[in-house]
């Protein structure tokens, strides 16, 4: 991020996590409600295991707000784990003497941190590593994504998220613009977020509960993608003028470092390989009102910036990699094969993994709205955005 800087810390079963985002304009009322339905949303997801029904998560602000509104200085946050209590001593800060130490962890996961993480580190004990590379350090991400989705409704953006696949299970098989076939109503989170998997199909969403079901049995996990759409988006954010300014190149920068995200799409992404350009393109339509398009292909950004219309971005989770019945591992400290080490995982995190997509994507905009408009108070912020609104409002049409 070019004006926001964001940093996080935390184990998952340390005694909690922290943050410090800095580069929020002055004056932004900041709901702790909100951040705390963020979080709240993100512990709720079918295929969870065990953990969230012992963690509460919610935000203590440490710094840089008063009076309910940002000051201009760095937001300092932590959120405990409760579960904490329970890791006393296999987490203890402080030394403990070796008779009442736990065995180290020294049978390396497939697909997990483990192996490279602890010859990098260089550890002979696994949990050194994998603590720090759960899906728990999230929570702090969305914390900060949650202030950037406040900064950003502030100018009209707004952020939602569903998923679409699970194993292989789709929701909408044959739509080429999978938007247009969303019910009604569901980008509002009061019918999105009851829905055990955030999928707005709701015959898919029954296959995907039972397959979600047939993994556990198996002792097996399975992944999927979500989608992340974005409304609202001022035209322009982003740029093209250096690689590493693209709006295309940040938000998928920015969710690949979502744990266990294997590919990013944005748009009709690889579905565009198959296609003429004259499939793949958006029609500019005076019809429709504005600078809008008859499709939208295209996800929302041409040319490494924002057009207008909706941001689509497609995220493709792996499966979590703990199995109950685990795959073959070697022990690295005596060499001897063997099954890889079990931890109380989850069967999939994917609905979680979709409020996480929802805070990258909104740091990244956010980040790029600020830089683009700037601004050390949102008045500034606000008058920026206003003048670029009318300026782009195209022939007769809406914003
Ligand atoms: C995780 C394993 C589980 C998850 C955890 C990520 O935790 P535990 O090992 O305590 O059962 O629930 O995710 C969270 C705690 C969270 O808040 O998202 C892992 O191995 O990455």
């Amino acid at each position: 991020m070019r004006r926001l800087r964001l940093l996080t810390s935390g184990e998952s079963h340390g005694p909690g996590l922290s943050g410090i985002l800095e580069g929020l304009p002055a004056g932004m009322r900041v709901s702790t409600r909100l951040v705390d339905r963020d979080l709240k949303r993100r512990q709720h997801g079918y295929g969870s295991g065990k953990r969230m029904q012992i963690e509460r998560d919610r935000v203590r602000w440490t710094a840089g707000i008063r009076y309910g509104r940002t000051l201009g200085s760095p937001i300092g946050f932590s959120i405990d784990n409760r579960d904490w209590a329970n890791w006393t001593d296999r987490m203890s800060v402080e030394p403990i003497p070796a008779d009442r130490r736990p065995k180290p962890i020294t049978r390396a996961r497939p697909g997990h941190i483990d192996l490279a993480g602890a010859l990098k580190y260089d550890t002979d004990d696994v949990r050194n590593v994998l603590e720090r590379a759960s899906a728990r350090s999230t929570t702090p991400r969305v914390v900060a994504g949650s202030l950037a989705r406040q900064l950003l409704a502030t100018c009209g953006v707004r952020i939602w998220s569903f998923v679409d696949q699970l194993g292989p299970i789709r929701a909408f098989p044959d739509a080429d613009d999978v938007l247009s076939t969303i019910p009604d109503g569901w980008a509002d989170r009061d019918l999105a977020d009851p829905s055990p998997l955030r999928c707005p199909d709701p015959e898919a969403e029954r296959a995907m509960l039972a397959e979600v079901d047939t993994a556990r049995e198996a002792g097996d996990s399975i992944g999927g993608s979500f989608v992340v759409v974005v409304q609202g988006t001022p035209i322009g954010l982003g740029s093209s003028s250096e690689w590493d300014t693209r709006l295309d190149g940040l938000l998928a920068g920015a969710t690949m470092a979502i744990p266990g995200v294997k590919g990013v799409e944005i748009g009709l992404g690889f579905g565009a390989v198959e296609r003429r350009g004259s499939a793949v393109h958006d029609v500019i339509d005076a019809d429709v009102g504005g600078w809008r398009r008859q499709t939208n292909r295209a996800g929302g950004i041409e040319g490494g910036i924002s057009n207008g219309e909706p941001i689509v971005v497609r995220v493709a989770q792996k499966p979590v990699s703990t199995l109950r019945s685990p795959l073959p591992s070697l022990d690295m400290t005596t060499g001897e094969s063997g099954r890889a080490h079990i931890e109380r995982s989850d069967v999939t995190v994917l609905a979680r993994a979709a409020i996480v997509g929802e805070a990258m994507v909104a740091l990244v905009l956010a980040d790029e709205l600020l830089m683009s408009f700037g601004g050390d108070s949102m008045g500034d912020l606000r008058a920026a955005v206003t003048r670029r609104r009318r300026r782009t409002r195209g022939p007769g049409g809406a914003p």
